[in-house]
C-alpha cells in the first residue's frame, strides 16, 4: 500500500504542476448512470471515446469503469486504451481523481475530500462514497503516495499555472455545501499548503447555471503563465454576460504570483443552449439527483477544453461559434494541435472534456 503521508506538499517540497505542462497520461472514467446520462449512458460512452480516442493521439490513457461496465468499456474502446476496473458513482475524473505534485523528480498525489459537490446539502446525488475513493486508488495504481487533504475540492474548481499562482471562484469555493466552517482565508491556508501556491485569484463566479456551482474550469483556464482563456458573450440580455464581465474586469485588475499583469482572451460561448424535450426524456429520475427538463440551459463554454502532451482537445456543440472557438484556440496555441470533439452528450450530463479528464504530470 502506497503510504499517506500526514506533512503537506508544500512542506516536502512539492506543488502542482500546470496542465500546460508535460503529461506522462491522462485519466478518465466511463460514464454509465441512467439518472445522469439519457438512454442509459450510451451517447455518452460514445462520447467519452472520441474524447479518450483524440487524447491518446498525443499521450497515453487509461479510463476507468465499474465492474459492471468493464467489458462494455474494454469494447467501445480502442486497444491503445489502457481499461481498469475502477469503482465510481458517476465519471468526473477531474473532480474525483488526484491532483498530482511533484517535485521535479517524482510524483505523488493530494486526494481531496469529495462530497458531490455540495454534500446534503445541494450535492447533486447520494451516496458519493465510491467517488471519494477514487484518488486513493489511482495512486495506488501508479505507486504514488498520497495527501489526504482536509478540504472539500473537487479539481474542477482549481487552475494552477505552476508558477505559484492558483484560479478559482469564490462562487465554489465559498459555497455552503462544501467547507461552511472554513473562513476564505483558512480555504486559502489549505490551496497553498497543499497546492503550494503563493497566490489565490478568487474570481467572483463561474458560468450561469453550472451546476457544480461555479467551477472555474467552465470559466477560464490557463493557456500559459499570465495567459487566459475567458467564455465570454456579447449579449447583454445573457444571464452570463455579467458574470464573464466581472470575471474580466477583476482578471484585467489582478496580477499573478509573479507580479505579471494578465493577459485574457474572450472565447464566445456557444448557444446559449438549451436542453431538448428528446434528451430530457431519456434520463431516468430519482430522488435526490437534479430534474432534467426540457428548455432548461446549459452551461455550455469552450473553455472547458484540455491540453494534452502537443494537443488540446475542444469540446464543440454544432453551433456556429464552433469554427471561431477552434479558429482563436489554435491561434492561441502555437505548438499545440487542436483537435475537436462533439461534446453535446458530456454537456447534458453536467460537464464537459476537461471534467472528465485528470492529467498525470511527468
Ligand atoms: O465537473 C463537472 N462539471 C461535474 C458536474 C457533475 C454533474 C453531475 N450531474
Amino acid at each position: 500500500m502506497t503510504p499517506t503521508l500526514k506533512s503537506t506538499p508544500r512542506a516536502d517540497g512539492f506543488s502542482m504542476p500546470a496542465e500546460f505542462s508535460p503529461h506522462a497520461g491522462t485519466w478518465m472514467l466511463w460514464p454509465q448512470r441512467p439518472d445522469n446520462w439519457r438512454l442509459g449512458a450510451k451517447p455518452a460512452q460514445k462520447a467519452f471515446a472520441a474524447v479518450a480516442s483524440a487524447i491518446a493521439q498525443f499521450e497515453p490513457v487509461t479510463v476507468g469503469a465499474n465492474h459492471s461496465q468493464y467489458s462494455q468499456a474494454r469494447a467501445k474502446l480502442p486497444a491503445e486504451i489502457r481499461v481498469v476496473e475502477l469503482s465510481s458513482n458517476d465519471a468526473w475524473m477531474r473532480d474525483v481523481g488526484p491532483s498530482f505534485v511533484s517535485d521535479g523528480k517524482s510524483l505523488r498525489g493530494v486526494d481531496w475530500l469529495f462530497n458531490a459537490w455540495g454534500g446534503l446539502f445541494n450535492g447533486l446525488y447520494f451516496p458519493w462514497d465510491l467517488d471519494d475513493a477514487v484518488a486513493a486508488k489511482v495512486l495506488e495504481i501508479e505507486r504514488a503516495p498520497r495527501y489526504r487533504a482536509p478540504l472539500v475540492l473537487e479539481g474542477g474548481s482549481i487552475h494552477v499555472d505552476g508558477e505559484g499562482t492558483c484560479l478559482t471562484t469564490a462562487e465554489c469555493l465559498l459555497s455552503p455545501g462544501r467547507n461552511p466552517q472554513l473562513s476564505q482565508p483558512e480555504i486559502e491556508a489549505h490551496l497553498r499548503d497543499y497546492l503550494n501556491v503563493e497566490k489565490v485569484l478568487w474570481v467572483p463566479r463561474g458560468v450561469f447555471n453550472d451546476e457544480t456551482t461555479g467551477h472555474i474550469d467552465n470559466l477560464a483556464c490557463f493557456l500559459r503563465p499570465g495567459v487566459l482563456a475567458l467564455t465570454w458573450t456579447d449579449d447583454k440580455t445573457d444571464p452570463q454576460y455579467e458574470r464573464s464581465a466581472e470575471a474580466y474586469d477583476f482578471l484585467m485588475s489582478a496580477s499573478d504570483a509573479r507580479g505579471r499583469r494578465l493577459q485574457v482572451h474572450k472565447i464566445h460561448q456557444p448557444g446559449p443552449l438549451t436542453i431538448r424535450a428528446e434528451e430530457a426524456e431519456g434520463v431516468d429520475s430519482a430522488e435526490g439527483t437534479i430534474p432534467r427538463r426540457a428548455g432548461d440551459r446549459l452551461a455550455g463554454s469552450y473553455v472547458n477544453f484540455y491540453l494534452c502532451n502537443g494537443g488540446a482537445v475542444v469540446p464543440v456543440f454544432g453551433h456556429p461559434h464552433d469554427a471561431a472557438a477552434l479558429e482563436t484556440l489554435q491561434n492561441l496555441l502555437p505548438g499545440r494541435r487542436v483537435v475537436s470533439v462533439p461534446a453535446r452528450e458530456i454537456l447534458l450530463g453536467g460537464g464537459n472534456i476537461h471534467c472528465i479528464t485528470q492529467q498525470q504530470p511527468l
